[in-house]
């Protein structure tokens, strides 16, 4: 298969087995399972899950295996945009293409289906474990918990909401990002290199590779908002919306920041160096696609 046929691949895969986790009869709360089931079915990239099966298969492990988790992972990632949409948060009304959570089932539905979401994926993180007893899938669903949490995300995601409209530093700036963006696209790969019993020295080169690649995919999700914007509202990189948000474009303009983003590419490819070719050709295709891709 080659690098669109993967990802359309692990794509399908994850998708059908989240359909059958959610799967679930109730006779009352009806419409919070609706809810749930929207913002998971409304498509995405699954960027997170595939990032997971993909390092399992790269260290000769069966991504059959755990592919409950790469679900619990995107259910994570679906609960923290239901909640960043929200009104008290960034307050969209589009996402996926298609409404928001709250546009469809109301304010106080869409708060139970991102806590419905994020506690399902500890639910079945634990119940995996219990049944795969080992110190590294403790370890490796520990690493994913945290990255969700007030070490990862949900600080980042904090930081971000306490600096609007202030003028916050670029080490402020990284921090929000790293956190709030970068945190569970590590620990989708990094969970994947320990559960996976990698040795030390492999797991260290994912971890920098994860992060590089974090940090493109923040870079260039920052440029498709302004190039985005531009074409579809004819608004400038320096009208008041897009100044308000604390971007690597704001600190380091377009261009500089697309130079940016390229050289962290570079960066991730160069950190899989303790790989061979024929093993990290994906992962190789992977952070080019960061770049490149148009949403
Ligand atoms: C509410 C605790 C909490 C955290 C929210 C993820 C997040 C933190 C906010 C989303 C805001 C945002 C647009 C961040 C920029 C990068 C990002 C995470 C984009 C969305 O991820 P994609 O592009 O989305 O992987 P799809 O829809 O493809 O899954």
């Amino acid at each position: 298969m080659n690098f669109k046929e993967l990802m359309e691949f692990d794509k399908q895969i994850v998708e059908k087995y989240m359909d059958e986790l959610l799967s679930i009869n109730v006779i009352y709360e009806k419409k919070l399972i609706e809810s749930m089931k929207y913002s998971v079915q409304a498509g995405g990239k699954r960027l997170r899950p595939i990032l997971f099966l993909e390092t399992i298969k790269l260290l000769n492990k069966n991504p059959f295996d755990f592919i409950e988790i790469a679900c619990a992972i995107e259910m994570i990632h679906t609960y923290s945009l239901i909640h960043d949409d929200l009104p008290a948060m960034d307050n969209d009304s589009l996402r996926r293409g298609k409404p928001t959570n709250h546009v469809v089932f109301g304010e106080a539905t869409a708060i139970l289906a991102g806590d419905g979401l994020l506690n399902l994926a500890h639910e079945i993180m634990i119940a995996f474990v219990s049944k795969k007893l080992t110190k590294n899938n403790i370890n490796g669903i520990n690493i994913i918990s945290k990255a969700a949490g007030i070490n990862g995300m949900i600080a980042g995601q904090a930081v971000d909401i306490e600096s609007e409209g202030k003028s916050i530093d670029i080490d402020t700036m990284k921090f929000i990002h790293s956190n709030k963006t970068g945190a569970l696209i590590e620990a989708s790969i990094v969970a994947a290199a320990v559960m996976s019993d990698a040795d030390d020295t492999r797991i260290a080169a994912l971890k920098t590779y994860a992060k590089y690649i974090g940090l493109a995919f923040q870079i260039t999700d920052d440029i498709l908002d302004i190039e985005g914007n531009e074409a579809e509202l004819g608004k400038k990189i320096g009208s008041d919306e897009l100044n308000d948000k604390a971007t690597y474009p704001k600190y380091f303009g377009l261009e500089k920041s697309k130079e940016y983003a390229k050289n962290t590419i570079t960066n991730a490819i160069e950190s899989l160096n303790v790989f061979e070719p024929r093993e990290k050709t994906f992962f190789v295709e992977l952070a080019d696609y960061i770049i490149c891709r148009k949403k």
